[in-house]
């Protein structure tokens, strides 16, 4: 008989609503590995079987938004130490994060910005259900060097395509998730990133770099 994977303890506690259980099998999972490569082998993956589950009617929405709030909570917590200080922070570049208004799904942003933020970048991380013109004001009051964008519809970019057109004249803006293609970044006057987060943030550390000389 198989033993149960941490994997298998995970989905056994989130079953059951055990938090408590959930907690020590995240914690189990991320033990000893570095946060981004927690997030490329554990939680997107997992991310991976939450979508499957749901897709086959085997998931509640209960279930979803608790393992949802539970992955968040201990990806927050593990990334704290990671963020950038003193001389080192000053020189890094600053990305502001956030889903446009109408886009909830932010899970895989939320990855991405601490994958980032591992590697030094000082994140602004907005989140779900942000207007365009908010997200112009926080870049601009964040003296941000990029912002990216993500959406599940290609919608939830072109409805701000004026907007995103402005906002791109100041910063480079990326667009990522299902709804973001070159046809669409190209409407907005983004740039699409790759569908896969590990790769997405190795392009846009590679960017980062090149446009802050100092970093
Ligand atoms: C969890 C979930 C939710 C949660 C989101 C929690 C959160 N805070 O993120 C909640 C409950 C809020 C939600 C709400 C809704 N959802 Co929903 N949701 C999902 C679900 C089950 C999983 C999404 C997920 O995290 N997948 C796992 C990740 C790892 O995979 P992924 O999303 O495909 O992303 C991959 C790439 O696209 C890429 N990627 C994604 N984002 C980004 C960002 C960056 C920067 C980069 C580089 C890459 C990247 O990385 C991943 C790995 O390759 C999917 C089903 C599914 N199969 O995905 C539906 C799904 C996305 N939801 C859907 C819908 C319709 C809704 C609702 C409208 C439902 C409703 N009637 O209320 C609402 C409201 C949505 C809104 N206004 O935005 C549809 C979207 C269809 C569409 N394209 O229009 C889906 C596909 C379900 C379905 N088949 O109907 N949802």
């Amino acid at each position: 008989m198989r033993t149960a994977t941490p994997r298998d303890e995970l989905w056994a506690a989130v079953d059951e609503f055990d938090a408590e259980g959930a907690e020590l099998a995240l914690k189990r999972l991320f033990h000893g590995i570095p946060l981004s490569g927690a997030v490329a082998t554990v939680v997107l993956p997992f991310l991976q079987d939450v979508g499957d589950r749901w897709e086959e009617g085997t998931l509640s929405v209960a279930h979803e938004h608790f393992v949802s709030e539970l992955l968040r909570r201990h990806l927050v917590a593990s990334s704290s130490a990671d963020q950038p200080a003193g001389d080192t922070a000053e020189a890094a570049p600053v990305v502001v994060l956030a889903c446009p208004a109408g886009e909830r799904h932010d899970m895989v942003l939320l990855c991405v910005g601490l994958m980032l933020g591992e590697r030094g970048v000082r994140v602004r991380f907005l989140g779900a259900d942000t207007p365009v013109a908010a997200i112009a004001t926080a870049a601009r009051g964040a003296g941000a060097d990029a912002v990216v964008l993500s959406g599940t519809r290609p919608t939830v970019f072109s409805a701000h395509a004026s907007a995103l057109c402005r906002l791109s004249e100041d910063l480079p803006v990326y667009i990522a998730g299902k709804g973001a293609d070159p046809r669409i970044a190209e409407e907005v006057c983004a740039t699409a990133l790759t569908d896969e987060p590990v790769r997405a943030v190795a392009t846009l550390v590679g960017d980062l770099a090149a446009l802050s000389g100092s970093w």
